[in-house]
């Protein structure tokens, strides 16, 4: 029985999901494996792969049928991710949790995460509202930080669901974390995001005041955009009807 897992590869962030990095970049790291070691995490890895692969299906499906059946995709792009091996084990600590497979299995919900990006904010929750009813997804929680803003700024709709992986001997329901918001909030996110880790979460004053004046903007422009989109709509309505008379 091999109890610890020494863990040689880096994870990346990418579309093409779990990609080898062994250049300069190669990080160690070290993960308590409660049996088989190295089998386990490949195991784990597979299966949050999959999971993600099922969201992401399920996403550009239903952007598709908009799109035929509204001629409109309420989606703009989206991104997946598994959780660098790095940051799980960060973020168990911060937990207070030890780093076993165990554990990130248990405790970190966003190993396997999707982030959708739409136009609008009606978006969001016409897209939240129809993952909910999908009937093999289960929503384990949601965290709307669009009606509430973190104190950051930060806005984005936020659910942790789990989807039926099956396996040849059983079915394994995986947690993804789905995050959805603007294309303008994903703007704001990632410069936020870089600037965190620049200043390792202790960014100065006047940064973190003009990052929260930009959040209004965005809010702002959101609420702009959506107004202006709808009238659009509304005047094509009547243009259409003018026709048919
Ligand atoms: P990274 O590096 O993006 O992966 P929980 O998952 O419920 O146990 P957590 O992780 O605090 O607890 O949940 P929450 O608040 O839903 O945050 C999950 C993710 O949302 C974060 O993952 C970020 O990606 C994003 N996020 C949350 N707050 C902020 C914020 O203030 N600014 C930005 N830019 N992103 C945020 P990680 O693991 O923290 O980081």
């Amino acid at each position: 029985m091999n109890k610890y897992l020494h863990f040689y590869e880096f994870l990346c962030y990418t579309d093409d999901r779990i990609k080898t990095d062994r250049s300069s970049k190669r990080k160690a790291m070290q993960l308590k494996g409660k049996d088989n070691g190295i089998d386990s995490w490949k195991e784990v890895t597979l299966i949050y792969n999959a999971a993600l692969r099922q969201v992401e299906t399920k996403m550009e499906i239903l952007n598709e049928e908009f799109q035929h059946v509204h001629q409109y995709n309420p989606i703009e792009h989206i991104k997946a991710r598994i959780k660098t091996p790095e940051s799980i084990v960060k973020k168990l600590k911060r937990y207070g949790y030890e780093s076993t497979i165990d554990n990130m299995v248990k405790h970190v919900n966003d190993i396997a995460g999707i982030r959708i990006i739409c136009s609008f904010t009606s978006d969001i929750y016409m897209i939240a509202e129809t993952i909910k009813q999908q009937r093999d997804i289960k929503v384990v929680a949601v965290k709307d930080y669009i009606t509430y803003p973190k104190a950051s700024g930060y806005k984005s709709y936020h659910m942790i669901v789990t989807v039926p992986v099956y396996l040849s001997d059983r079915i394994v329901d995986t947690k993804v974390e789905i995050q959805i918001r603007t294309v303008a909030m994903d703007f704001w996110a990632s410069l936020e995001h870089k600037i965190h880790y620049k200043f390792e979460g202790d960014a100065p004053r006047h940064i973190k005041e003009e990052l929260i004046e930009c959040s209004k903007m965005v809010a702002d422009l959101d609420a702009r955009m959506l107004s202006l989109n709808n009238e659009i709509v509304t005047l094509a309505q009547a243009q259409e009807e003018s026709k048919c008379r």
